[in-house]
């Protein structure tokens, strides 16, 4: 009797087993990874939200490689030690691809982990140039860089603004520190930096800095960051009565950023981002389905959604979850996207990324101005 118990035991341990592993083989996993809890959740949630769309889309028609798609959602909460982390939880559990980071302090470092277990990465929202210079074969953005980004916010300011005399105030991390001097590099010997600071990010008071900045009598403050603090600092701007407009870049372009700040203070503010995704015919199919499930897209939902659907065609064209040859599917594909055409040059970055300026006018974002 206890023969016949410890052998069925063992059969149901065994099959139990079988069936884990079978699970484990019937779909196709992709990690997405971004900042979903904290102050920076909007731009992971929109992140979330653009992949399960696409993955939805994939599965009701069969998913991918005849397996049904399934999502690994995984939070760095903008912290590159947590970034790396849960890069290795995601390669341990056998992801195929990846869609993330936001952040390039969290994309940079977390390449390190995807290019050793050589699976492709795509962020739909890092724009730090390191990202891609690092020569990893598997890492790609469908987004622009922002030394393409820091170019057009200063011909705006030089040639469409006129002004002689700015402001730089930077949040100290790999996007917002490079993206102010990729600004400042490209204004040197036409506008006077007559102020440049760092601030530290999730810090609530930037009055010392600006109080600073005030007698240097700017004529615009140029901000590298992200919106919790972009919001905060032209709120407190105003409340000390500097009554400069703010420039800054894509990681303040979100509906966050004026609640944040409050309309009045926000109104004005100049912002450089891709062309207005509303405008694009392409696109129109996919913000019907998103806003329908969503509501409002965010400034990432739809590159997050561009980026799941190159990384499920190139996996769907290599005909094999062998990281190597969709790698080169990645690199050999033109893929149409909603934003429209996708086509990776030898780096990984999108070989067209246009970036234009825009205003924030009564508590919306406008599409303004294009070099
Ligand atoms: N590009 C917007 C902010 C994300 C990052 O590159 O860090």
């Amino acid at each position: 009797m206890k023969k016949l118990s410890v052998l069925l035991l063992a059969l149901i341990v065994s099959t139990l087993m079988f069936s884990g592993c079978q699970k484990k083989e019937d779909v196709i996993k992709i990690g997405v990874a971004g900042p979903m809890t904290g102050d920076q959740a909007k731009m992971g949630t929109d992140f979330k939200n653009g992949v399960t769309l696409a993955v939805e889309e994939w599965n009701a028609k069969g998913g991918v490689l005849g397996k049904k798609i399934a999502i690994m959602i995984e939070d760095d909460q903008h912290e590159p030690k947590q970034a790396v982390s849960l890069a290795n939880k995601i390669v341990n559990a056998g992801a195929v691809g990846i869609i993330g980071h936001f952040n390039s302090s969290c994309s940079i470092p977390a390449s390190d982990v995807y290019n050793r277990a050589g699976i492709p990465m795509i962020s739909p929202g890092s724009t730090n140039p390191q990202l891609t210079e690092k020569g990893y074969k598997g890492v790609f953005r469908v987004c622009g860089r922002d030394d393409q980004q820091g170019k057009v916010g200063a011909e705006f300011v030089i040639n469409r603004l006129k002004l002689k005399k700015i402001a730089i105030i930077h949040d100290k991390t790999t996007y917002g520190q490079g993206l102010a001097d990729e600004f400042k590099k490209f204004i040197t010997g036409k506008v006077e930096v007559v102020y440049y600071s760092g601030i530290i990010q999730g810090d609530k008071d930037f009055k010392t800095v600006l109080t600073a900045m005030k007698d240097k009598k700017p004529e615009l403050i140029y901000f590298g960051g992200i919106y919790p603090e972009a919001g905060l600092i032209v709120r407190q701007a105003k409340e000390l009565g500097i009554n400069v407009p703010l420039m800054s870049g894509d990681g303040t372009i979100d509906p966050k950023f004026i609640e944040i700040a409050g309309t009045k203070a926000a109104e004005g503010a100049y912002l450089t981002f891709s062309p207005d995704a509303r405008k694009i015919p392409t696109a129109k199919v996919f913000i019907d389905a998103y806003e329908k499930k969503f509501g409002e897209i965010g400034p990432y939902s739809i590159y997050a959604y561009d980026a799941a659907n190159v990384m499920l065609t190139a996996i769907k064209e290599a005909g094999t979850k062998d990281g190597k040859v969709i790698i080169d599917k990645l690199h050999s594909m033109e893929f149409n996207g909603a934003v429209g055409k996708i086509k990776f040059d030898e780096k990984g970055d999108v070989t067209v990324a246009p970036y234009v300026v825009w205003i924030t006018k009564n508590g919306k974002f406008e599409e303004y101005w294009k070099p």
